[in-house]
């Protein structure tokens, strides 16, 4: 499924602004059937969460009801009309006046439909699209409905932030043709000092296809004709980390001599790979420097915003930082298209966070492991859901240059029996859809070297380490002794490349101690010091990825002070101490290169 575009033969049409909205307390039969009651307006894209100072709304568990009219445009009679819905979190479903039109599972990638026979070019018609929150045993993450005694609901779930729903990414109405580009696959190499573009095109229905490869000045430096083939490009620009180059593929569907679709690709030509305990970009080892991330403010909560979007970039580049992940689930395209853009490394996860009843909101607890296999905490199509986010993941975003690789899972109990048997599929399903990029999962404290099940398949071992906060904490000499000692069991058990894709100690802004004290500005950067030190030190390290680049909300326990406040910057984005210290190290690592 490709992203909706404006070219010469499509058309866009942005539903973001106010939707009448209702929350469903049962008494909703048919919202679809006719005007919302109660309406209120909510904004798109938002959670609604923060939005309503009513707690019945913020805390709802359940469906949420969103509606507008929609007029499609009346030059639109030749076209089919789709109805696009970026993501909405987690169960959604679409319906145009009283009829269903699409129905989607997982809250962080898109889905749409085509609604062609249910509109008039010219005419208006009623969009109503409800969303669930409820996060099930079955379900990507997972999560548990419980009720209160006095019989309200409430989502439980494992996951360490808040679970805020909504219409997080825009809502368009697009236009495309009968016959048009349904899919391209892109995978780029290098061949001394040219470029090779290997296309796949698929159309719908009988067209020619003829494809060029534009440069960034407009000159067009390679092209082809078929559904698949190589361009090869001389002297090519290559996209590298801290220095992107887009190239423009613009894919043209022919009928007779009619250009009946043109859909373009921005192409950045670059190769990554697993070389030992090297992480080479375009064959040369690339070190990670930046952060876990989510999308989270004030608010919005995970609503997308573009001032928020370029301003977090602007900031990753003040910080030096050249990658992140999108911890802990897709984030939107514009993001992606965002790092293609600027040269931003980006490690692509899927939603599979709180795999572990070992934790519950973040903190382990105790009877977790009363569950005695990996799967009998979680519903039976749990794995069937997880190859869903995969396919869908894969789908949507493998040709971005800044994608270097995937990420199937956060801290999953991997040291449970039936952990392997659980993950082994799923790294086959993703280098399958995908055997250009390293395929990872990330790994938590718990499952060492000795115990976890599922590193064995991973390329690279992606780290989350809190020696000196949940171990230890405020003894930063036990804290580097372990780190140390556990980095080098790792590298000698794996010899792979290790990336410690967390590590940070929770900080309110203002809090200061000469000691090594937790909470304060200066037991964050004395942290990450200790950290940064045993990185030098041991070879096999080709990333650090703090935790996290911004303080943001969770659900309310006692160990969480208004969220989690692990951010190097606030959740308004005002820099702590650690936000300098960390500039001085990666702007002198991004100077040693
Ligand atoms: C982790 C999780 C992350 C939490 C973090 C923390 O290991 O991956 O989602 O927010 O720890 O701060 O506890």
């Amino acid at each position: 499924m490709l992203r909706p575009r404006i070219t010469s033969t499509r058309e866009l049409l942005a539903l973001d602004g106010l939707w009448d909205f209702a929350v469903d307390d049962d008494t909703l039969l048919t919202p679809w059937a006719g005007p919302l009651a109660p309406a209120l307006q909510a904004p798109v894209p938002a959670s609604y969460n923060d939005i309503f100072t009513d707690p019945s709304i913020r805390d709802h568990v359940g469906w949420v009801w969103y509606q507008r009219i929609v007029r499609v445009p009346r030059g639109w009679t030749d076209e089919r009309v789709i109805v696009r819905v970026d993501a909405a979190t987690h169960h959604s479903v679409v319906y145009v006046g009283d009829v269903l039109v699409a129905e989607h599972e997982g809250g962080y990638l898109p889905f749409e439909a085509d609604v062609t026979d249910r509109v008039a070019a010219g005419a208006e018609f009623l969009l109503t699209i409800g969303v669930d929150n409820r996060l099930t045993p079955d379900t990507i993450p997972p999560g548990t409905v419980t009720a209160r005694p006095d019989g309200r609901l409430v989502q439980d779930y494992s996951h360490d932030f808040y679970n805020y729903a909504g219409l997080h990414r825009s809502v368009w109405l697009a236009s495309r043709p009968a016959v048009h580009v349904c899919d391209v696959t892109v995978v780029t190499d290098i061949d001394g000092t040219t470029g090779l573009v290997d296309y796949t095109v698929e159309v719908s229905g009988e067209a020619s296809v003829r494809v060029r490869l534009v440069d960034e000045a407009g000159a067009v430096v390679s092209a082809g004709e078929g559904r698949a083939g190589v361009l090869r490009v001389a002297d090519a620009r290559l996209w590298r980390p801290g220095s992107a180059y887009l190239y423009r593929l613009v894919i043209e569907a022919i009928v007779g001599h009619v250009v009946v679709d043109e859909y373009p690709l921005s192409v950045g030509i670059r190769t990554v790979a697993v070389d030992g305990a090297r992480f080479p970009i375009n064959g040369e080892p690339f070190y990670f420097t930046g952060f876990g991330k989510h999308e989270d403010t004030a608010v919005r909560g995970k609503g997308h915003d573009n001032a928020y979007l370029v301003h977090d970039f602007q900031l990753m580049d003040w910080i030096g930082a050249n990658s992140f992940r999108t911890s802990h689930y897709p984030y939107a395209e514009e993001v992606l298209d965002f790092a293609d853009r600027n040269g931003i490394v980006v490690i692509d996860e899927t939603a599979a966070v709180g795999l572990n009843k070992r934790i519950e909101g973040g903190i382990a607890v105790a009877g977790g492991a009363e569950h005695n296999t990996f799967t009998s905490g979680f519903g039976p199509s749990i794995q069937d859901a997880h190859k869903r986010e995969i396919r869908e993941l894969i789908a949507r975003d493998k040709n971005h240059p800044c994608v270097v690789m995937w990420s199937i899972a956060n801290e999953p109990d991997s040291m449970i029996e039936g952990a392997d048997e659980y993950f082994e599929p799923l790294f086959a399903l993703a280098r399958e859809l995908d055997p250009t990029r390293p395929v990872t999962f990330v790994n938590l404290i718990a499952a060492s070297p000795t115990m976890c099940r599922a590193s064995q398949f991973a390329d690279v071992l992606c780290l989350n380490r809190y020696y000196g906060w949940y171990e230890d904490a405020g003894d930063l000499v036990l804290a580097e002794a372990g780190l140390e000692a556990e980095l080098r069991e790792w590298e000698h058990r794996y010899r792979r490349p290790i990336i410690v894709t967390e590590y940070g100690a929770d900080t309110i802004a203002g809090f200061h101690s000469v000691w090594d004290q937790p909470w304060t500005e200066e037991y964050q950067v004395g942290m990450l010091d200790v950290y940064h030190s045993v990185f030098d030190r041991v070879p096999a390290v080709v990333g650090e990825q703090v935790w996290n680049f911004a303080d943001f909300q969770t659900k309310s326990g006692y160990f969480r002070v208004d969220g989690n406040k692990k951010g190097v910057f606030t959740r308004d984005r005002k820099p702590k101490a650690a936000a300098h210290a960390l500039r001085t190290r990666w702007r002198e690592i991004g100077r040693a290169k």
